[in-house]
């Protein structure tokens, strides 16, 4: 421990179901066997840098609310005491991945290239730090909506000057992240949306992304750099319209521009709640279409129709996206990264870790609970059989091109064919979930 930020606080460790003390786990056990794999290589926890570290706690209708040693965040001296205490709490926590914008940990310079100067110092410490506690990175990223040059948008901004400053603002991002073994790459879309079509040409803005998004897959094999690059739909907020809206909407734009084999998704629970969806219909959606790639844990609430990014307290919900996640294969590169804040009131250094804490617990849960369902298998076999019928003769004909709607039309008549109403068995298989969770 290098600060006295965290102090009295000793390394979180697992003491059990049954243990009440709030500085312990009760779920989450990392060497526990989960179908044949230790639990922390399941879930691959990141800390998100961002919501820790550099956010102050204001929200529209007041300014910050803590109190940290690292404020002001404008000065180097204050961004390594930030680094320090990042560091301490994810060995506190064992977390064992971190996730960063460049926003996030260094100050803003006075031009570019002040600013990728600064970014640079303080990813040689992360360097140092990563070497020094077996931390590692999971994904970096480039914070490319809070300064006001991009209010208007980043790649889909209209002014090519933008364009320029954030691909290169990208690069050193993408270098921060190559040098420091991130084994992902994330572009969440900021401000890439609109809010009135009165000044907004769409054809143009998607032209303007997707040779951007092209420009980052060929960087990316120019410096060898291994790790996954990762696009992350949200429908809405700070745009009124963002145009990466949901799993289904970024696999067209992937598609359009080339990409669907270059690039993966990073889904958000809150993010799918806002679009409307579901977190597993999301990463259901992303699996089936070969798209899955790391998932940014979180809780949204389901009244305010806003982004709140709370800390997931839900093991039922968290079960199925861990469901759909297992039965996919798992996490590959991918990680279960907390891009969750603890609320504004919440203003002492150990709040910070009962929100982490009582994450991680509740992810493990919900691991426990998604592999229990798939050892049992009723609702595997549940939807096979449900499908059964598309095994035969005729039916294989119909999806393979044998059939067309003539011979369907003539199939139909000959064979007499009256399909009678089956039970979809709804409330029985929420029965079946409810023995695991
Ligand atoms: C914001 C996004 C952001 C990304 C990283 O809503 O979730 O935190 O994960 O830029
Ligand atoms: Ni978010
Ligand atoms: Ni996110």
């Amino acid at each position: 421990m290098k600060t006295d930020f965290f102090s009295g606080i000793d390394k979180i460790k697992y003491e059990g179901p049954d243990n009440t003390n709030p500085m312990a786990f009760r779920h989450y056990n990392p060497d526990e066997m989960v179908m044949g794999k230790r639990m922390e290589d399941h879930l691959r926890f990141a800390v998100a840098y961002w919501h820790s570290f550099a956010w102050e706690g204001g929200d529209p209708f007041g300014g910050r609310t803590f109190d940290r040693p690292w404020y002001p965040q404008d000065e180097m001296g204050n961004a390594k005491l930030k680094a320090d205490v990042a560091f301490d709490m994810f060995e506190i926590l064992g977390a064992p991945y971190y996730c960063f914008h460049d926003a996030d940990v260094r100050p803003e310079g006075s031009n570019f290239a002040e600013s990728k100067r600064n970014l640079e110092e303080i990813v040689g410490i992360f360097e140092q730090k990563q070497a020094e506690t077996g931390m590692k990175l999971l994904w970096g990223t480039a914070n490319l909506f809070s300064h006001k040059r991009f209010m208007s948008g980043a790649s889909t901004n209209p002014d090519p000057d933008v364009f320029a400053y954030s691909a290169a603002t990208i690069k050193s991002c993408m270098d921060a992240t190559h040098k420091l073994g991130g084994e992902n790459y994330v572009l969440w879309g900021g401000r890439e949306g609109y809010e009135t079509l009165l000044n907004t040409d769409l054809a143009k803005e998607d032209a303007q992304m997707g040779r951007m998004l092209n420009m980052v897959v060929e960087y990316k094999h120019q410096i060898g750099f291994k790790g996954t690059i990762l696009v992350e739909p949200k429908p809405q907020e700070p745009s009124k319209h963002q145009y990466d809206y949901d799993a289904a909407t970024c696999y067209g734009f992937l598609k359009r521009h080339g990409l669907e084999n270059e690039v993966k998704l990073n889904l958000e629970q809150g993010h799918a709640i806002l679009a409307g969806h579901s977190f597993e219909h999301e990463i259901a959606t992303a699996a089936s279409l070969g798209m899955l790639g790391s998932i940014d844990m979180n809780r949204n609430d389901y009244q305010s129709g806003w982004d709140t990014d709370q800390f997931p307290n839900n093991v039922p919900e968290v079960a199925l996206a861990y469901y759909h996640i297992l039965k996919d294969g798992g996490l590959k590169t991918g990680g279960t990264n907390f891009d969750a804040k603890i609320r504004r009131q919440s203003v002492d250094a150990e709040d910070l870790l009962h929100g982490h804490i009582g994450g991680m617990d509740i992810c493990a849960r919900g691991l426990k609970a998604a592999a229990a369902m798939i050892e049992d298998g009723t609702l595997d076999s549940f939807v096979d059989d449900r499908y059964a019928g598309w095994k035969c003769d005729e039916a294989q004909k119909m999806l393979n091109g044998d059939y067309g709607l003539e011979e369907i039309s003539s199939y139909v008549e000959k064979a007499d064919v009256n399909p009678e109403p089956i039970s979809g068995r709804q409330e029985y298989l929420e029965n079946v979930i409810n023995r695991f969770v």
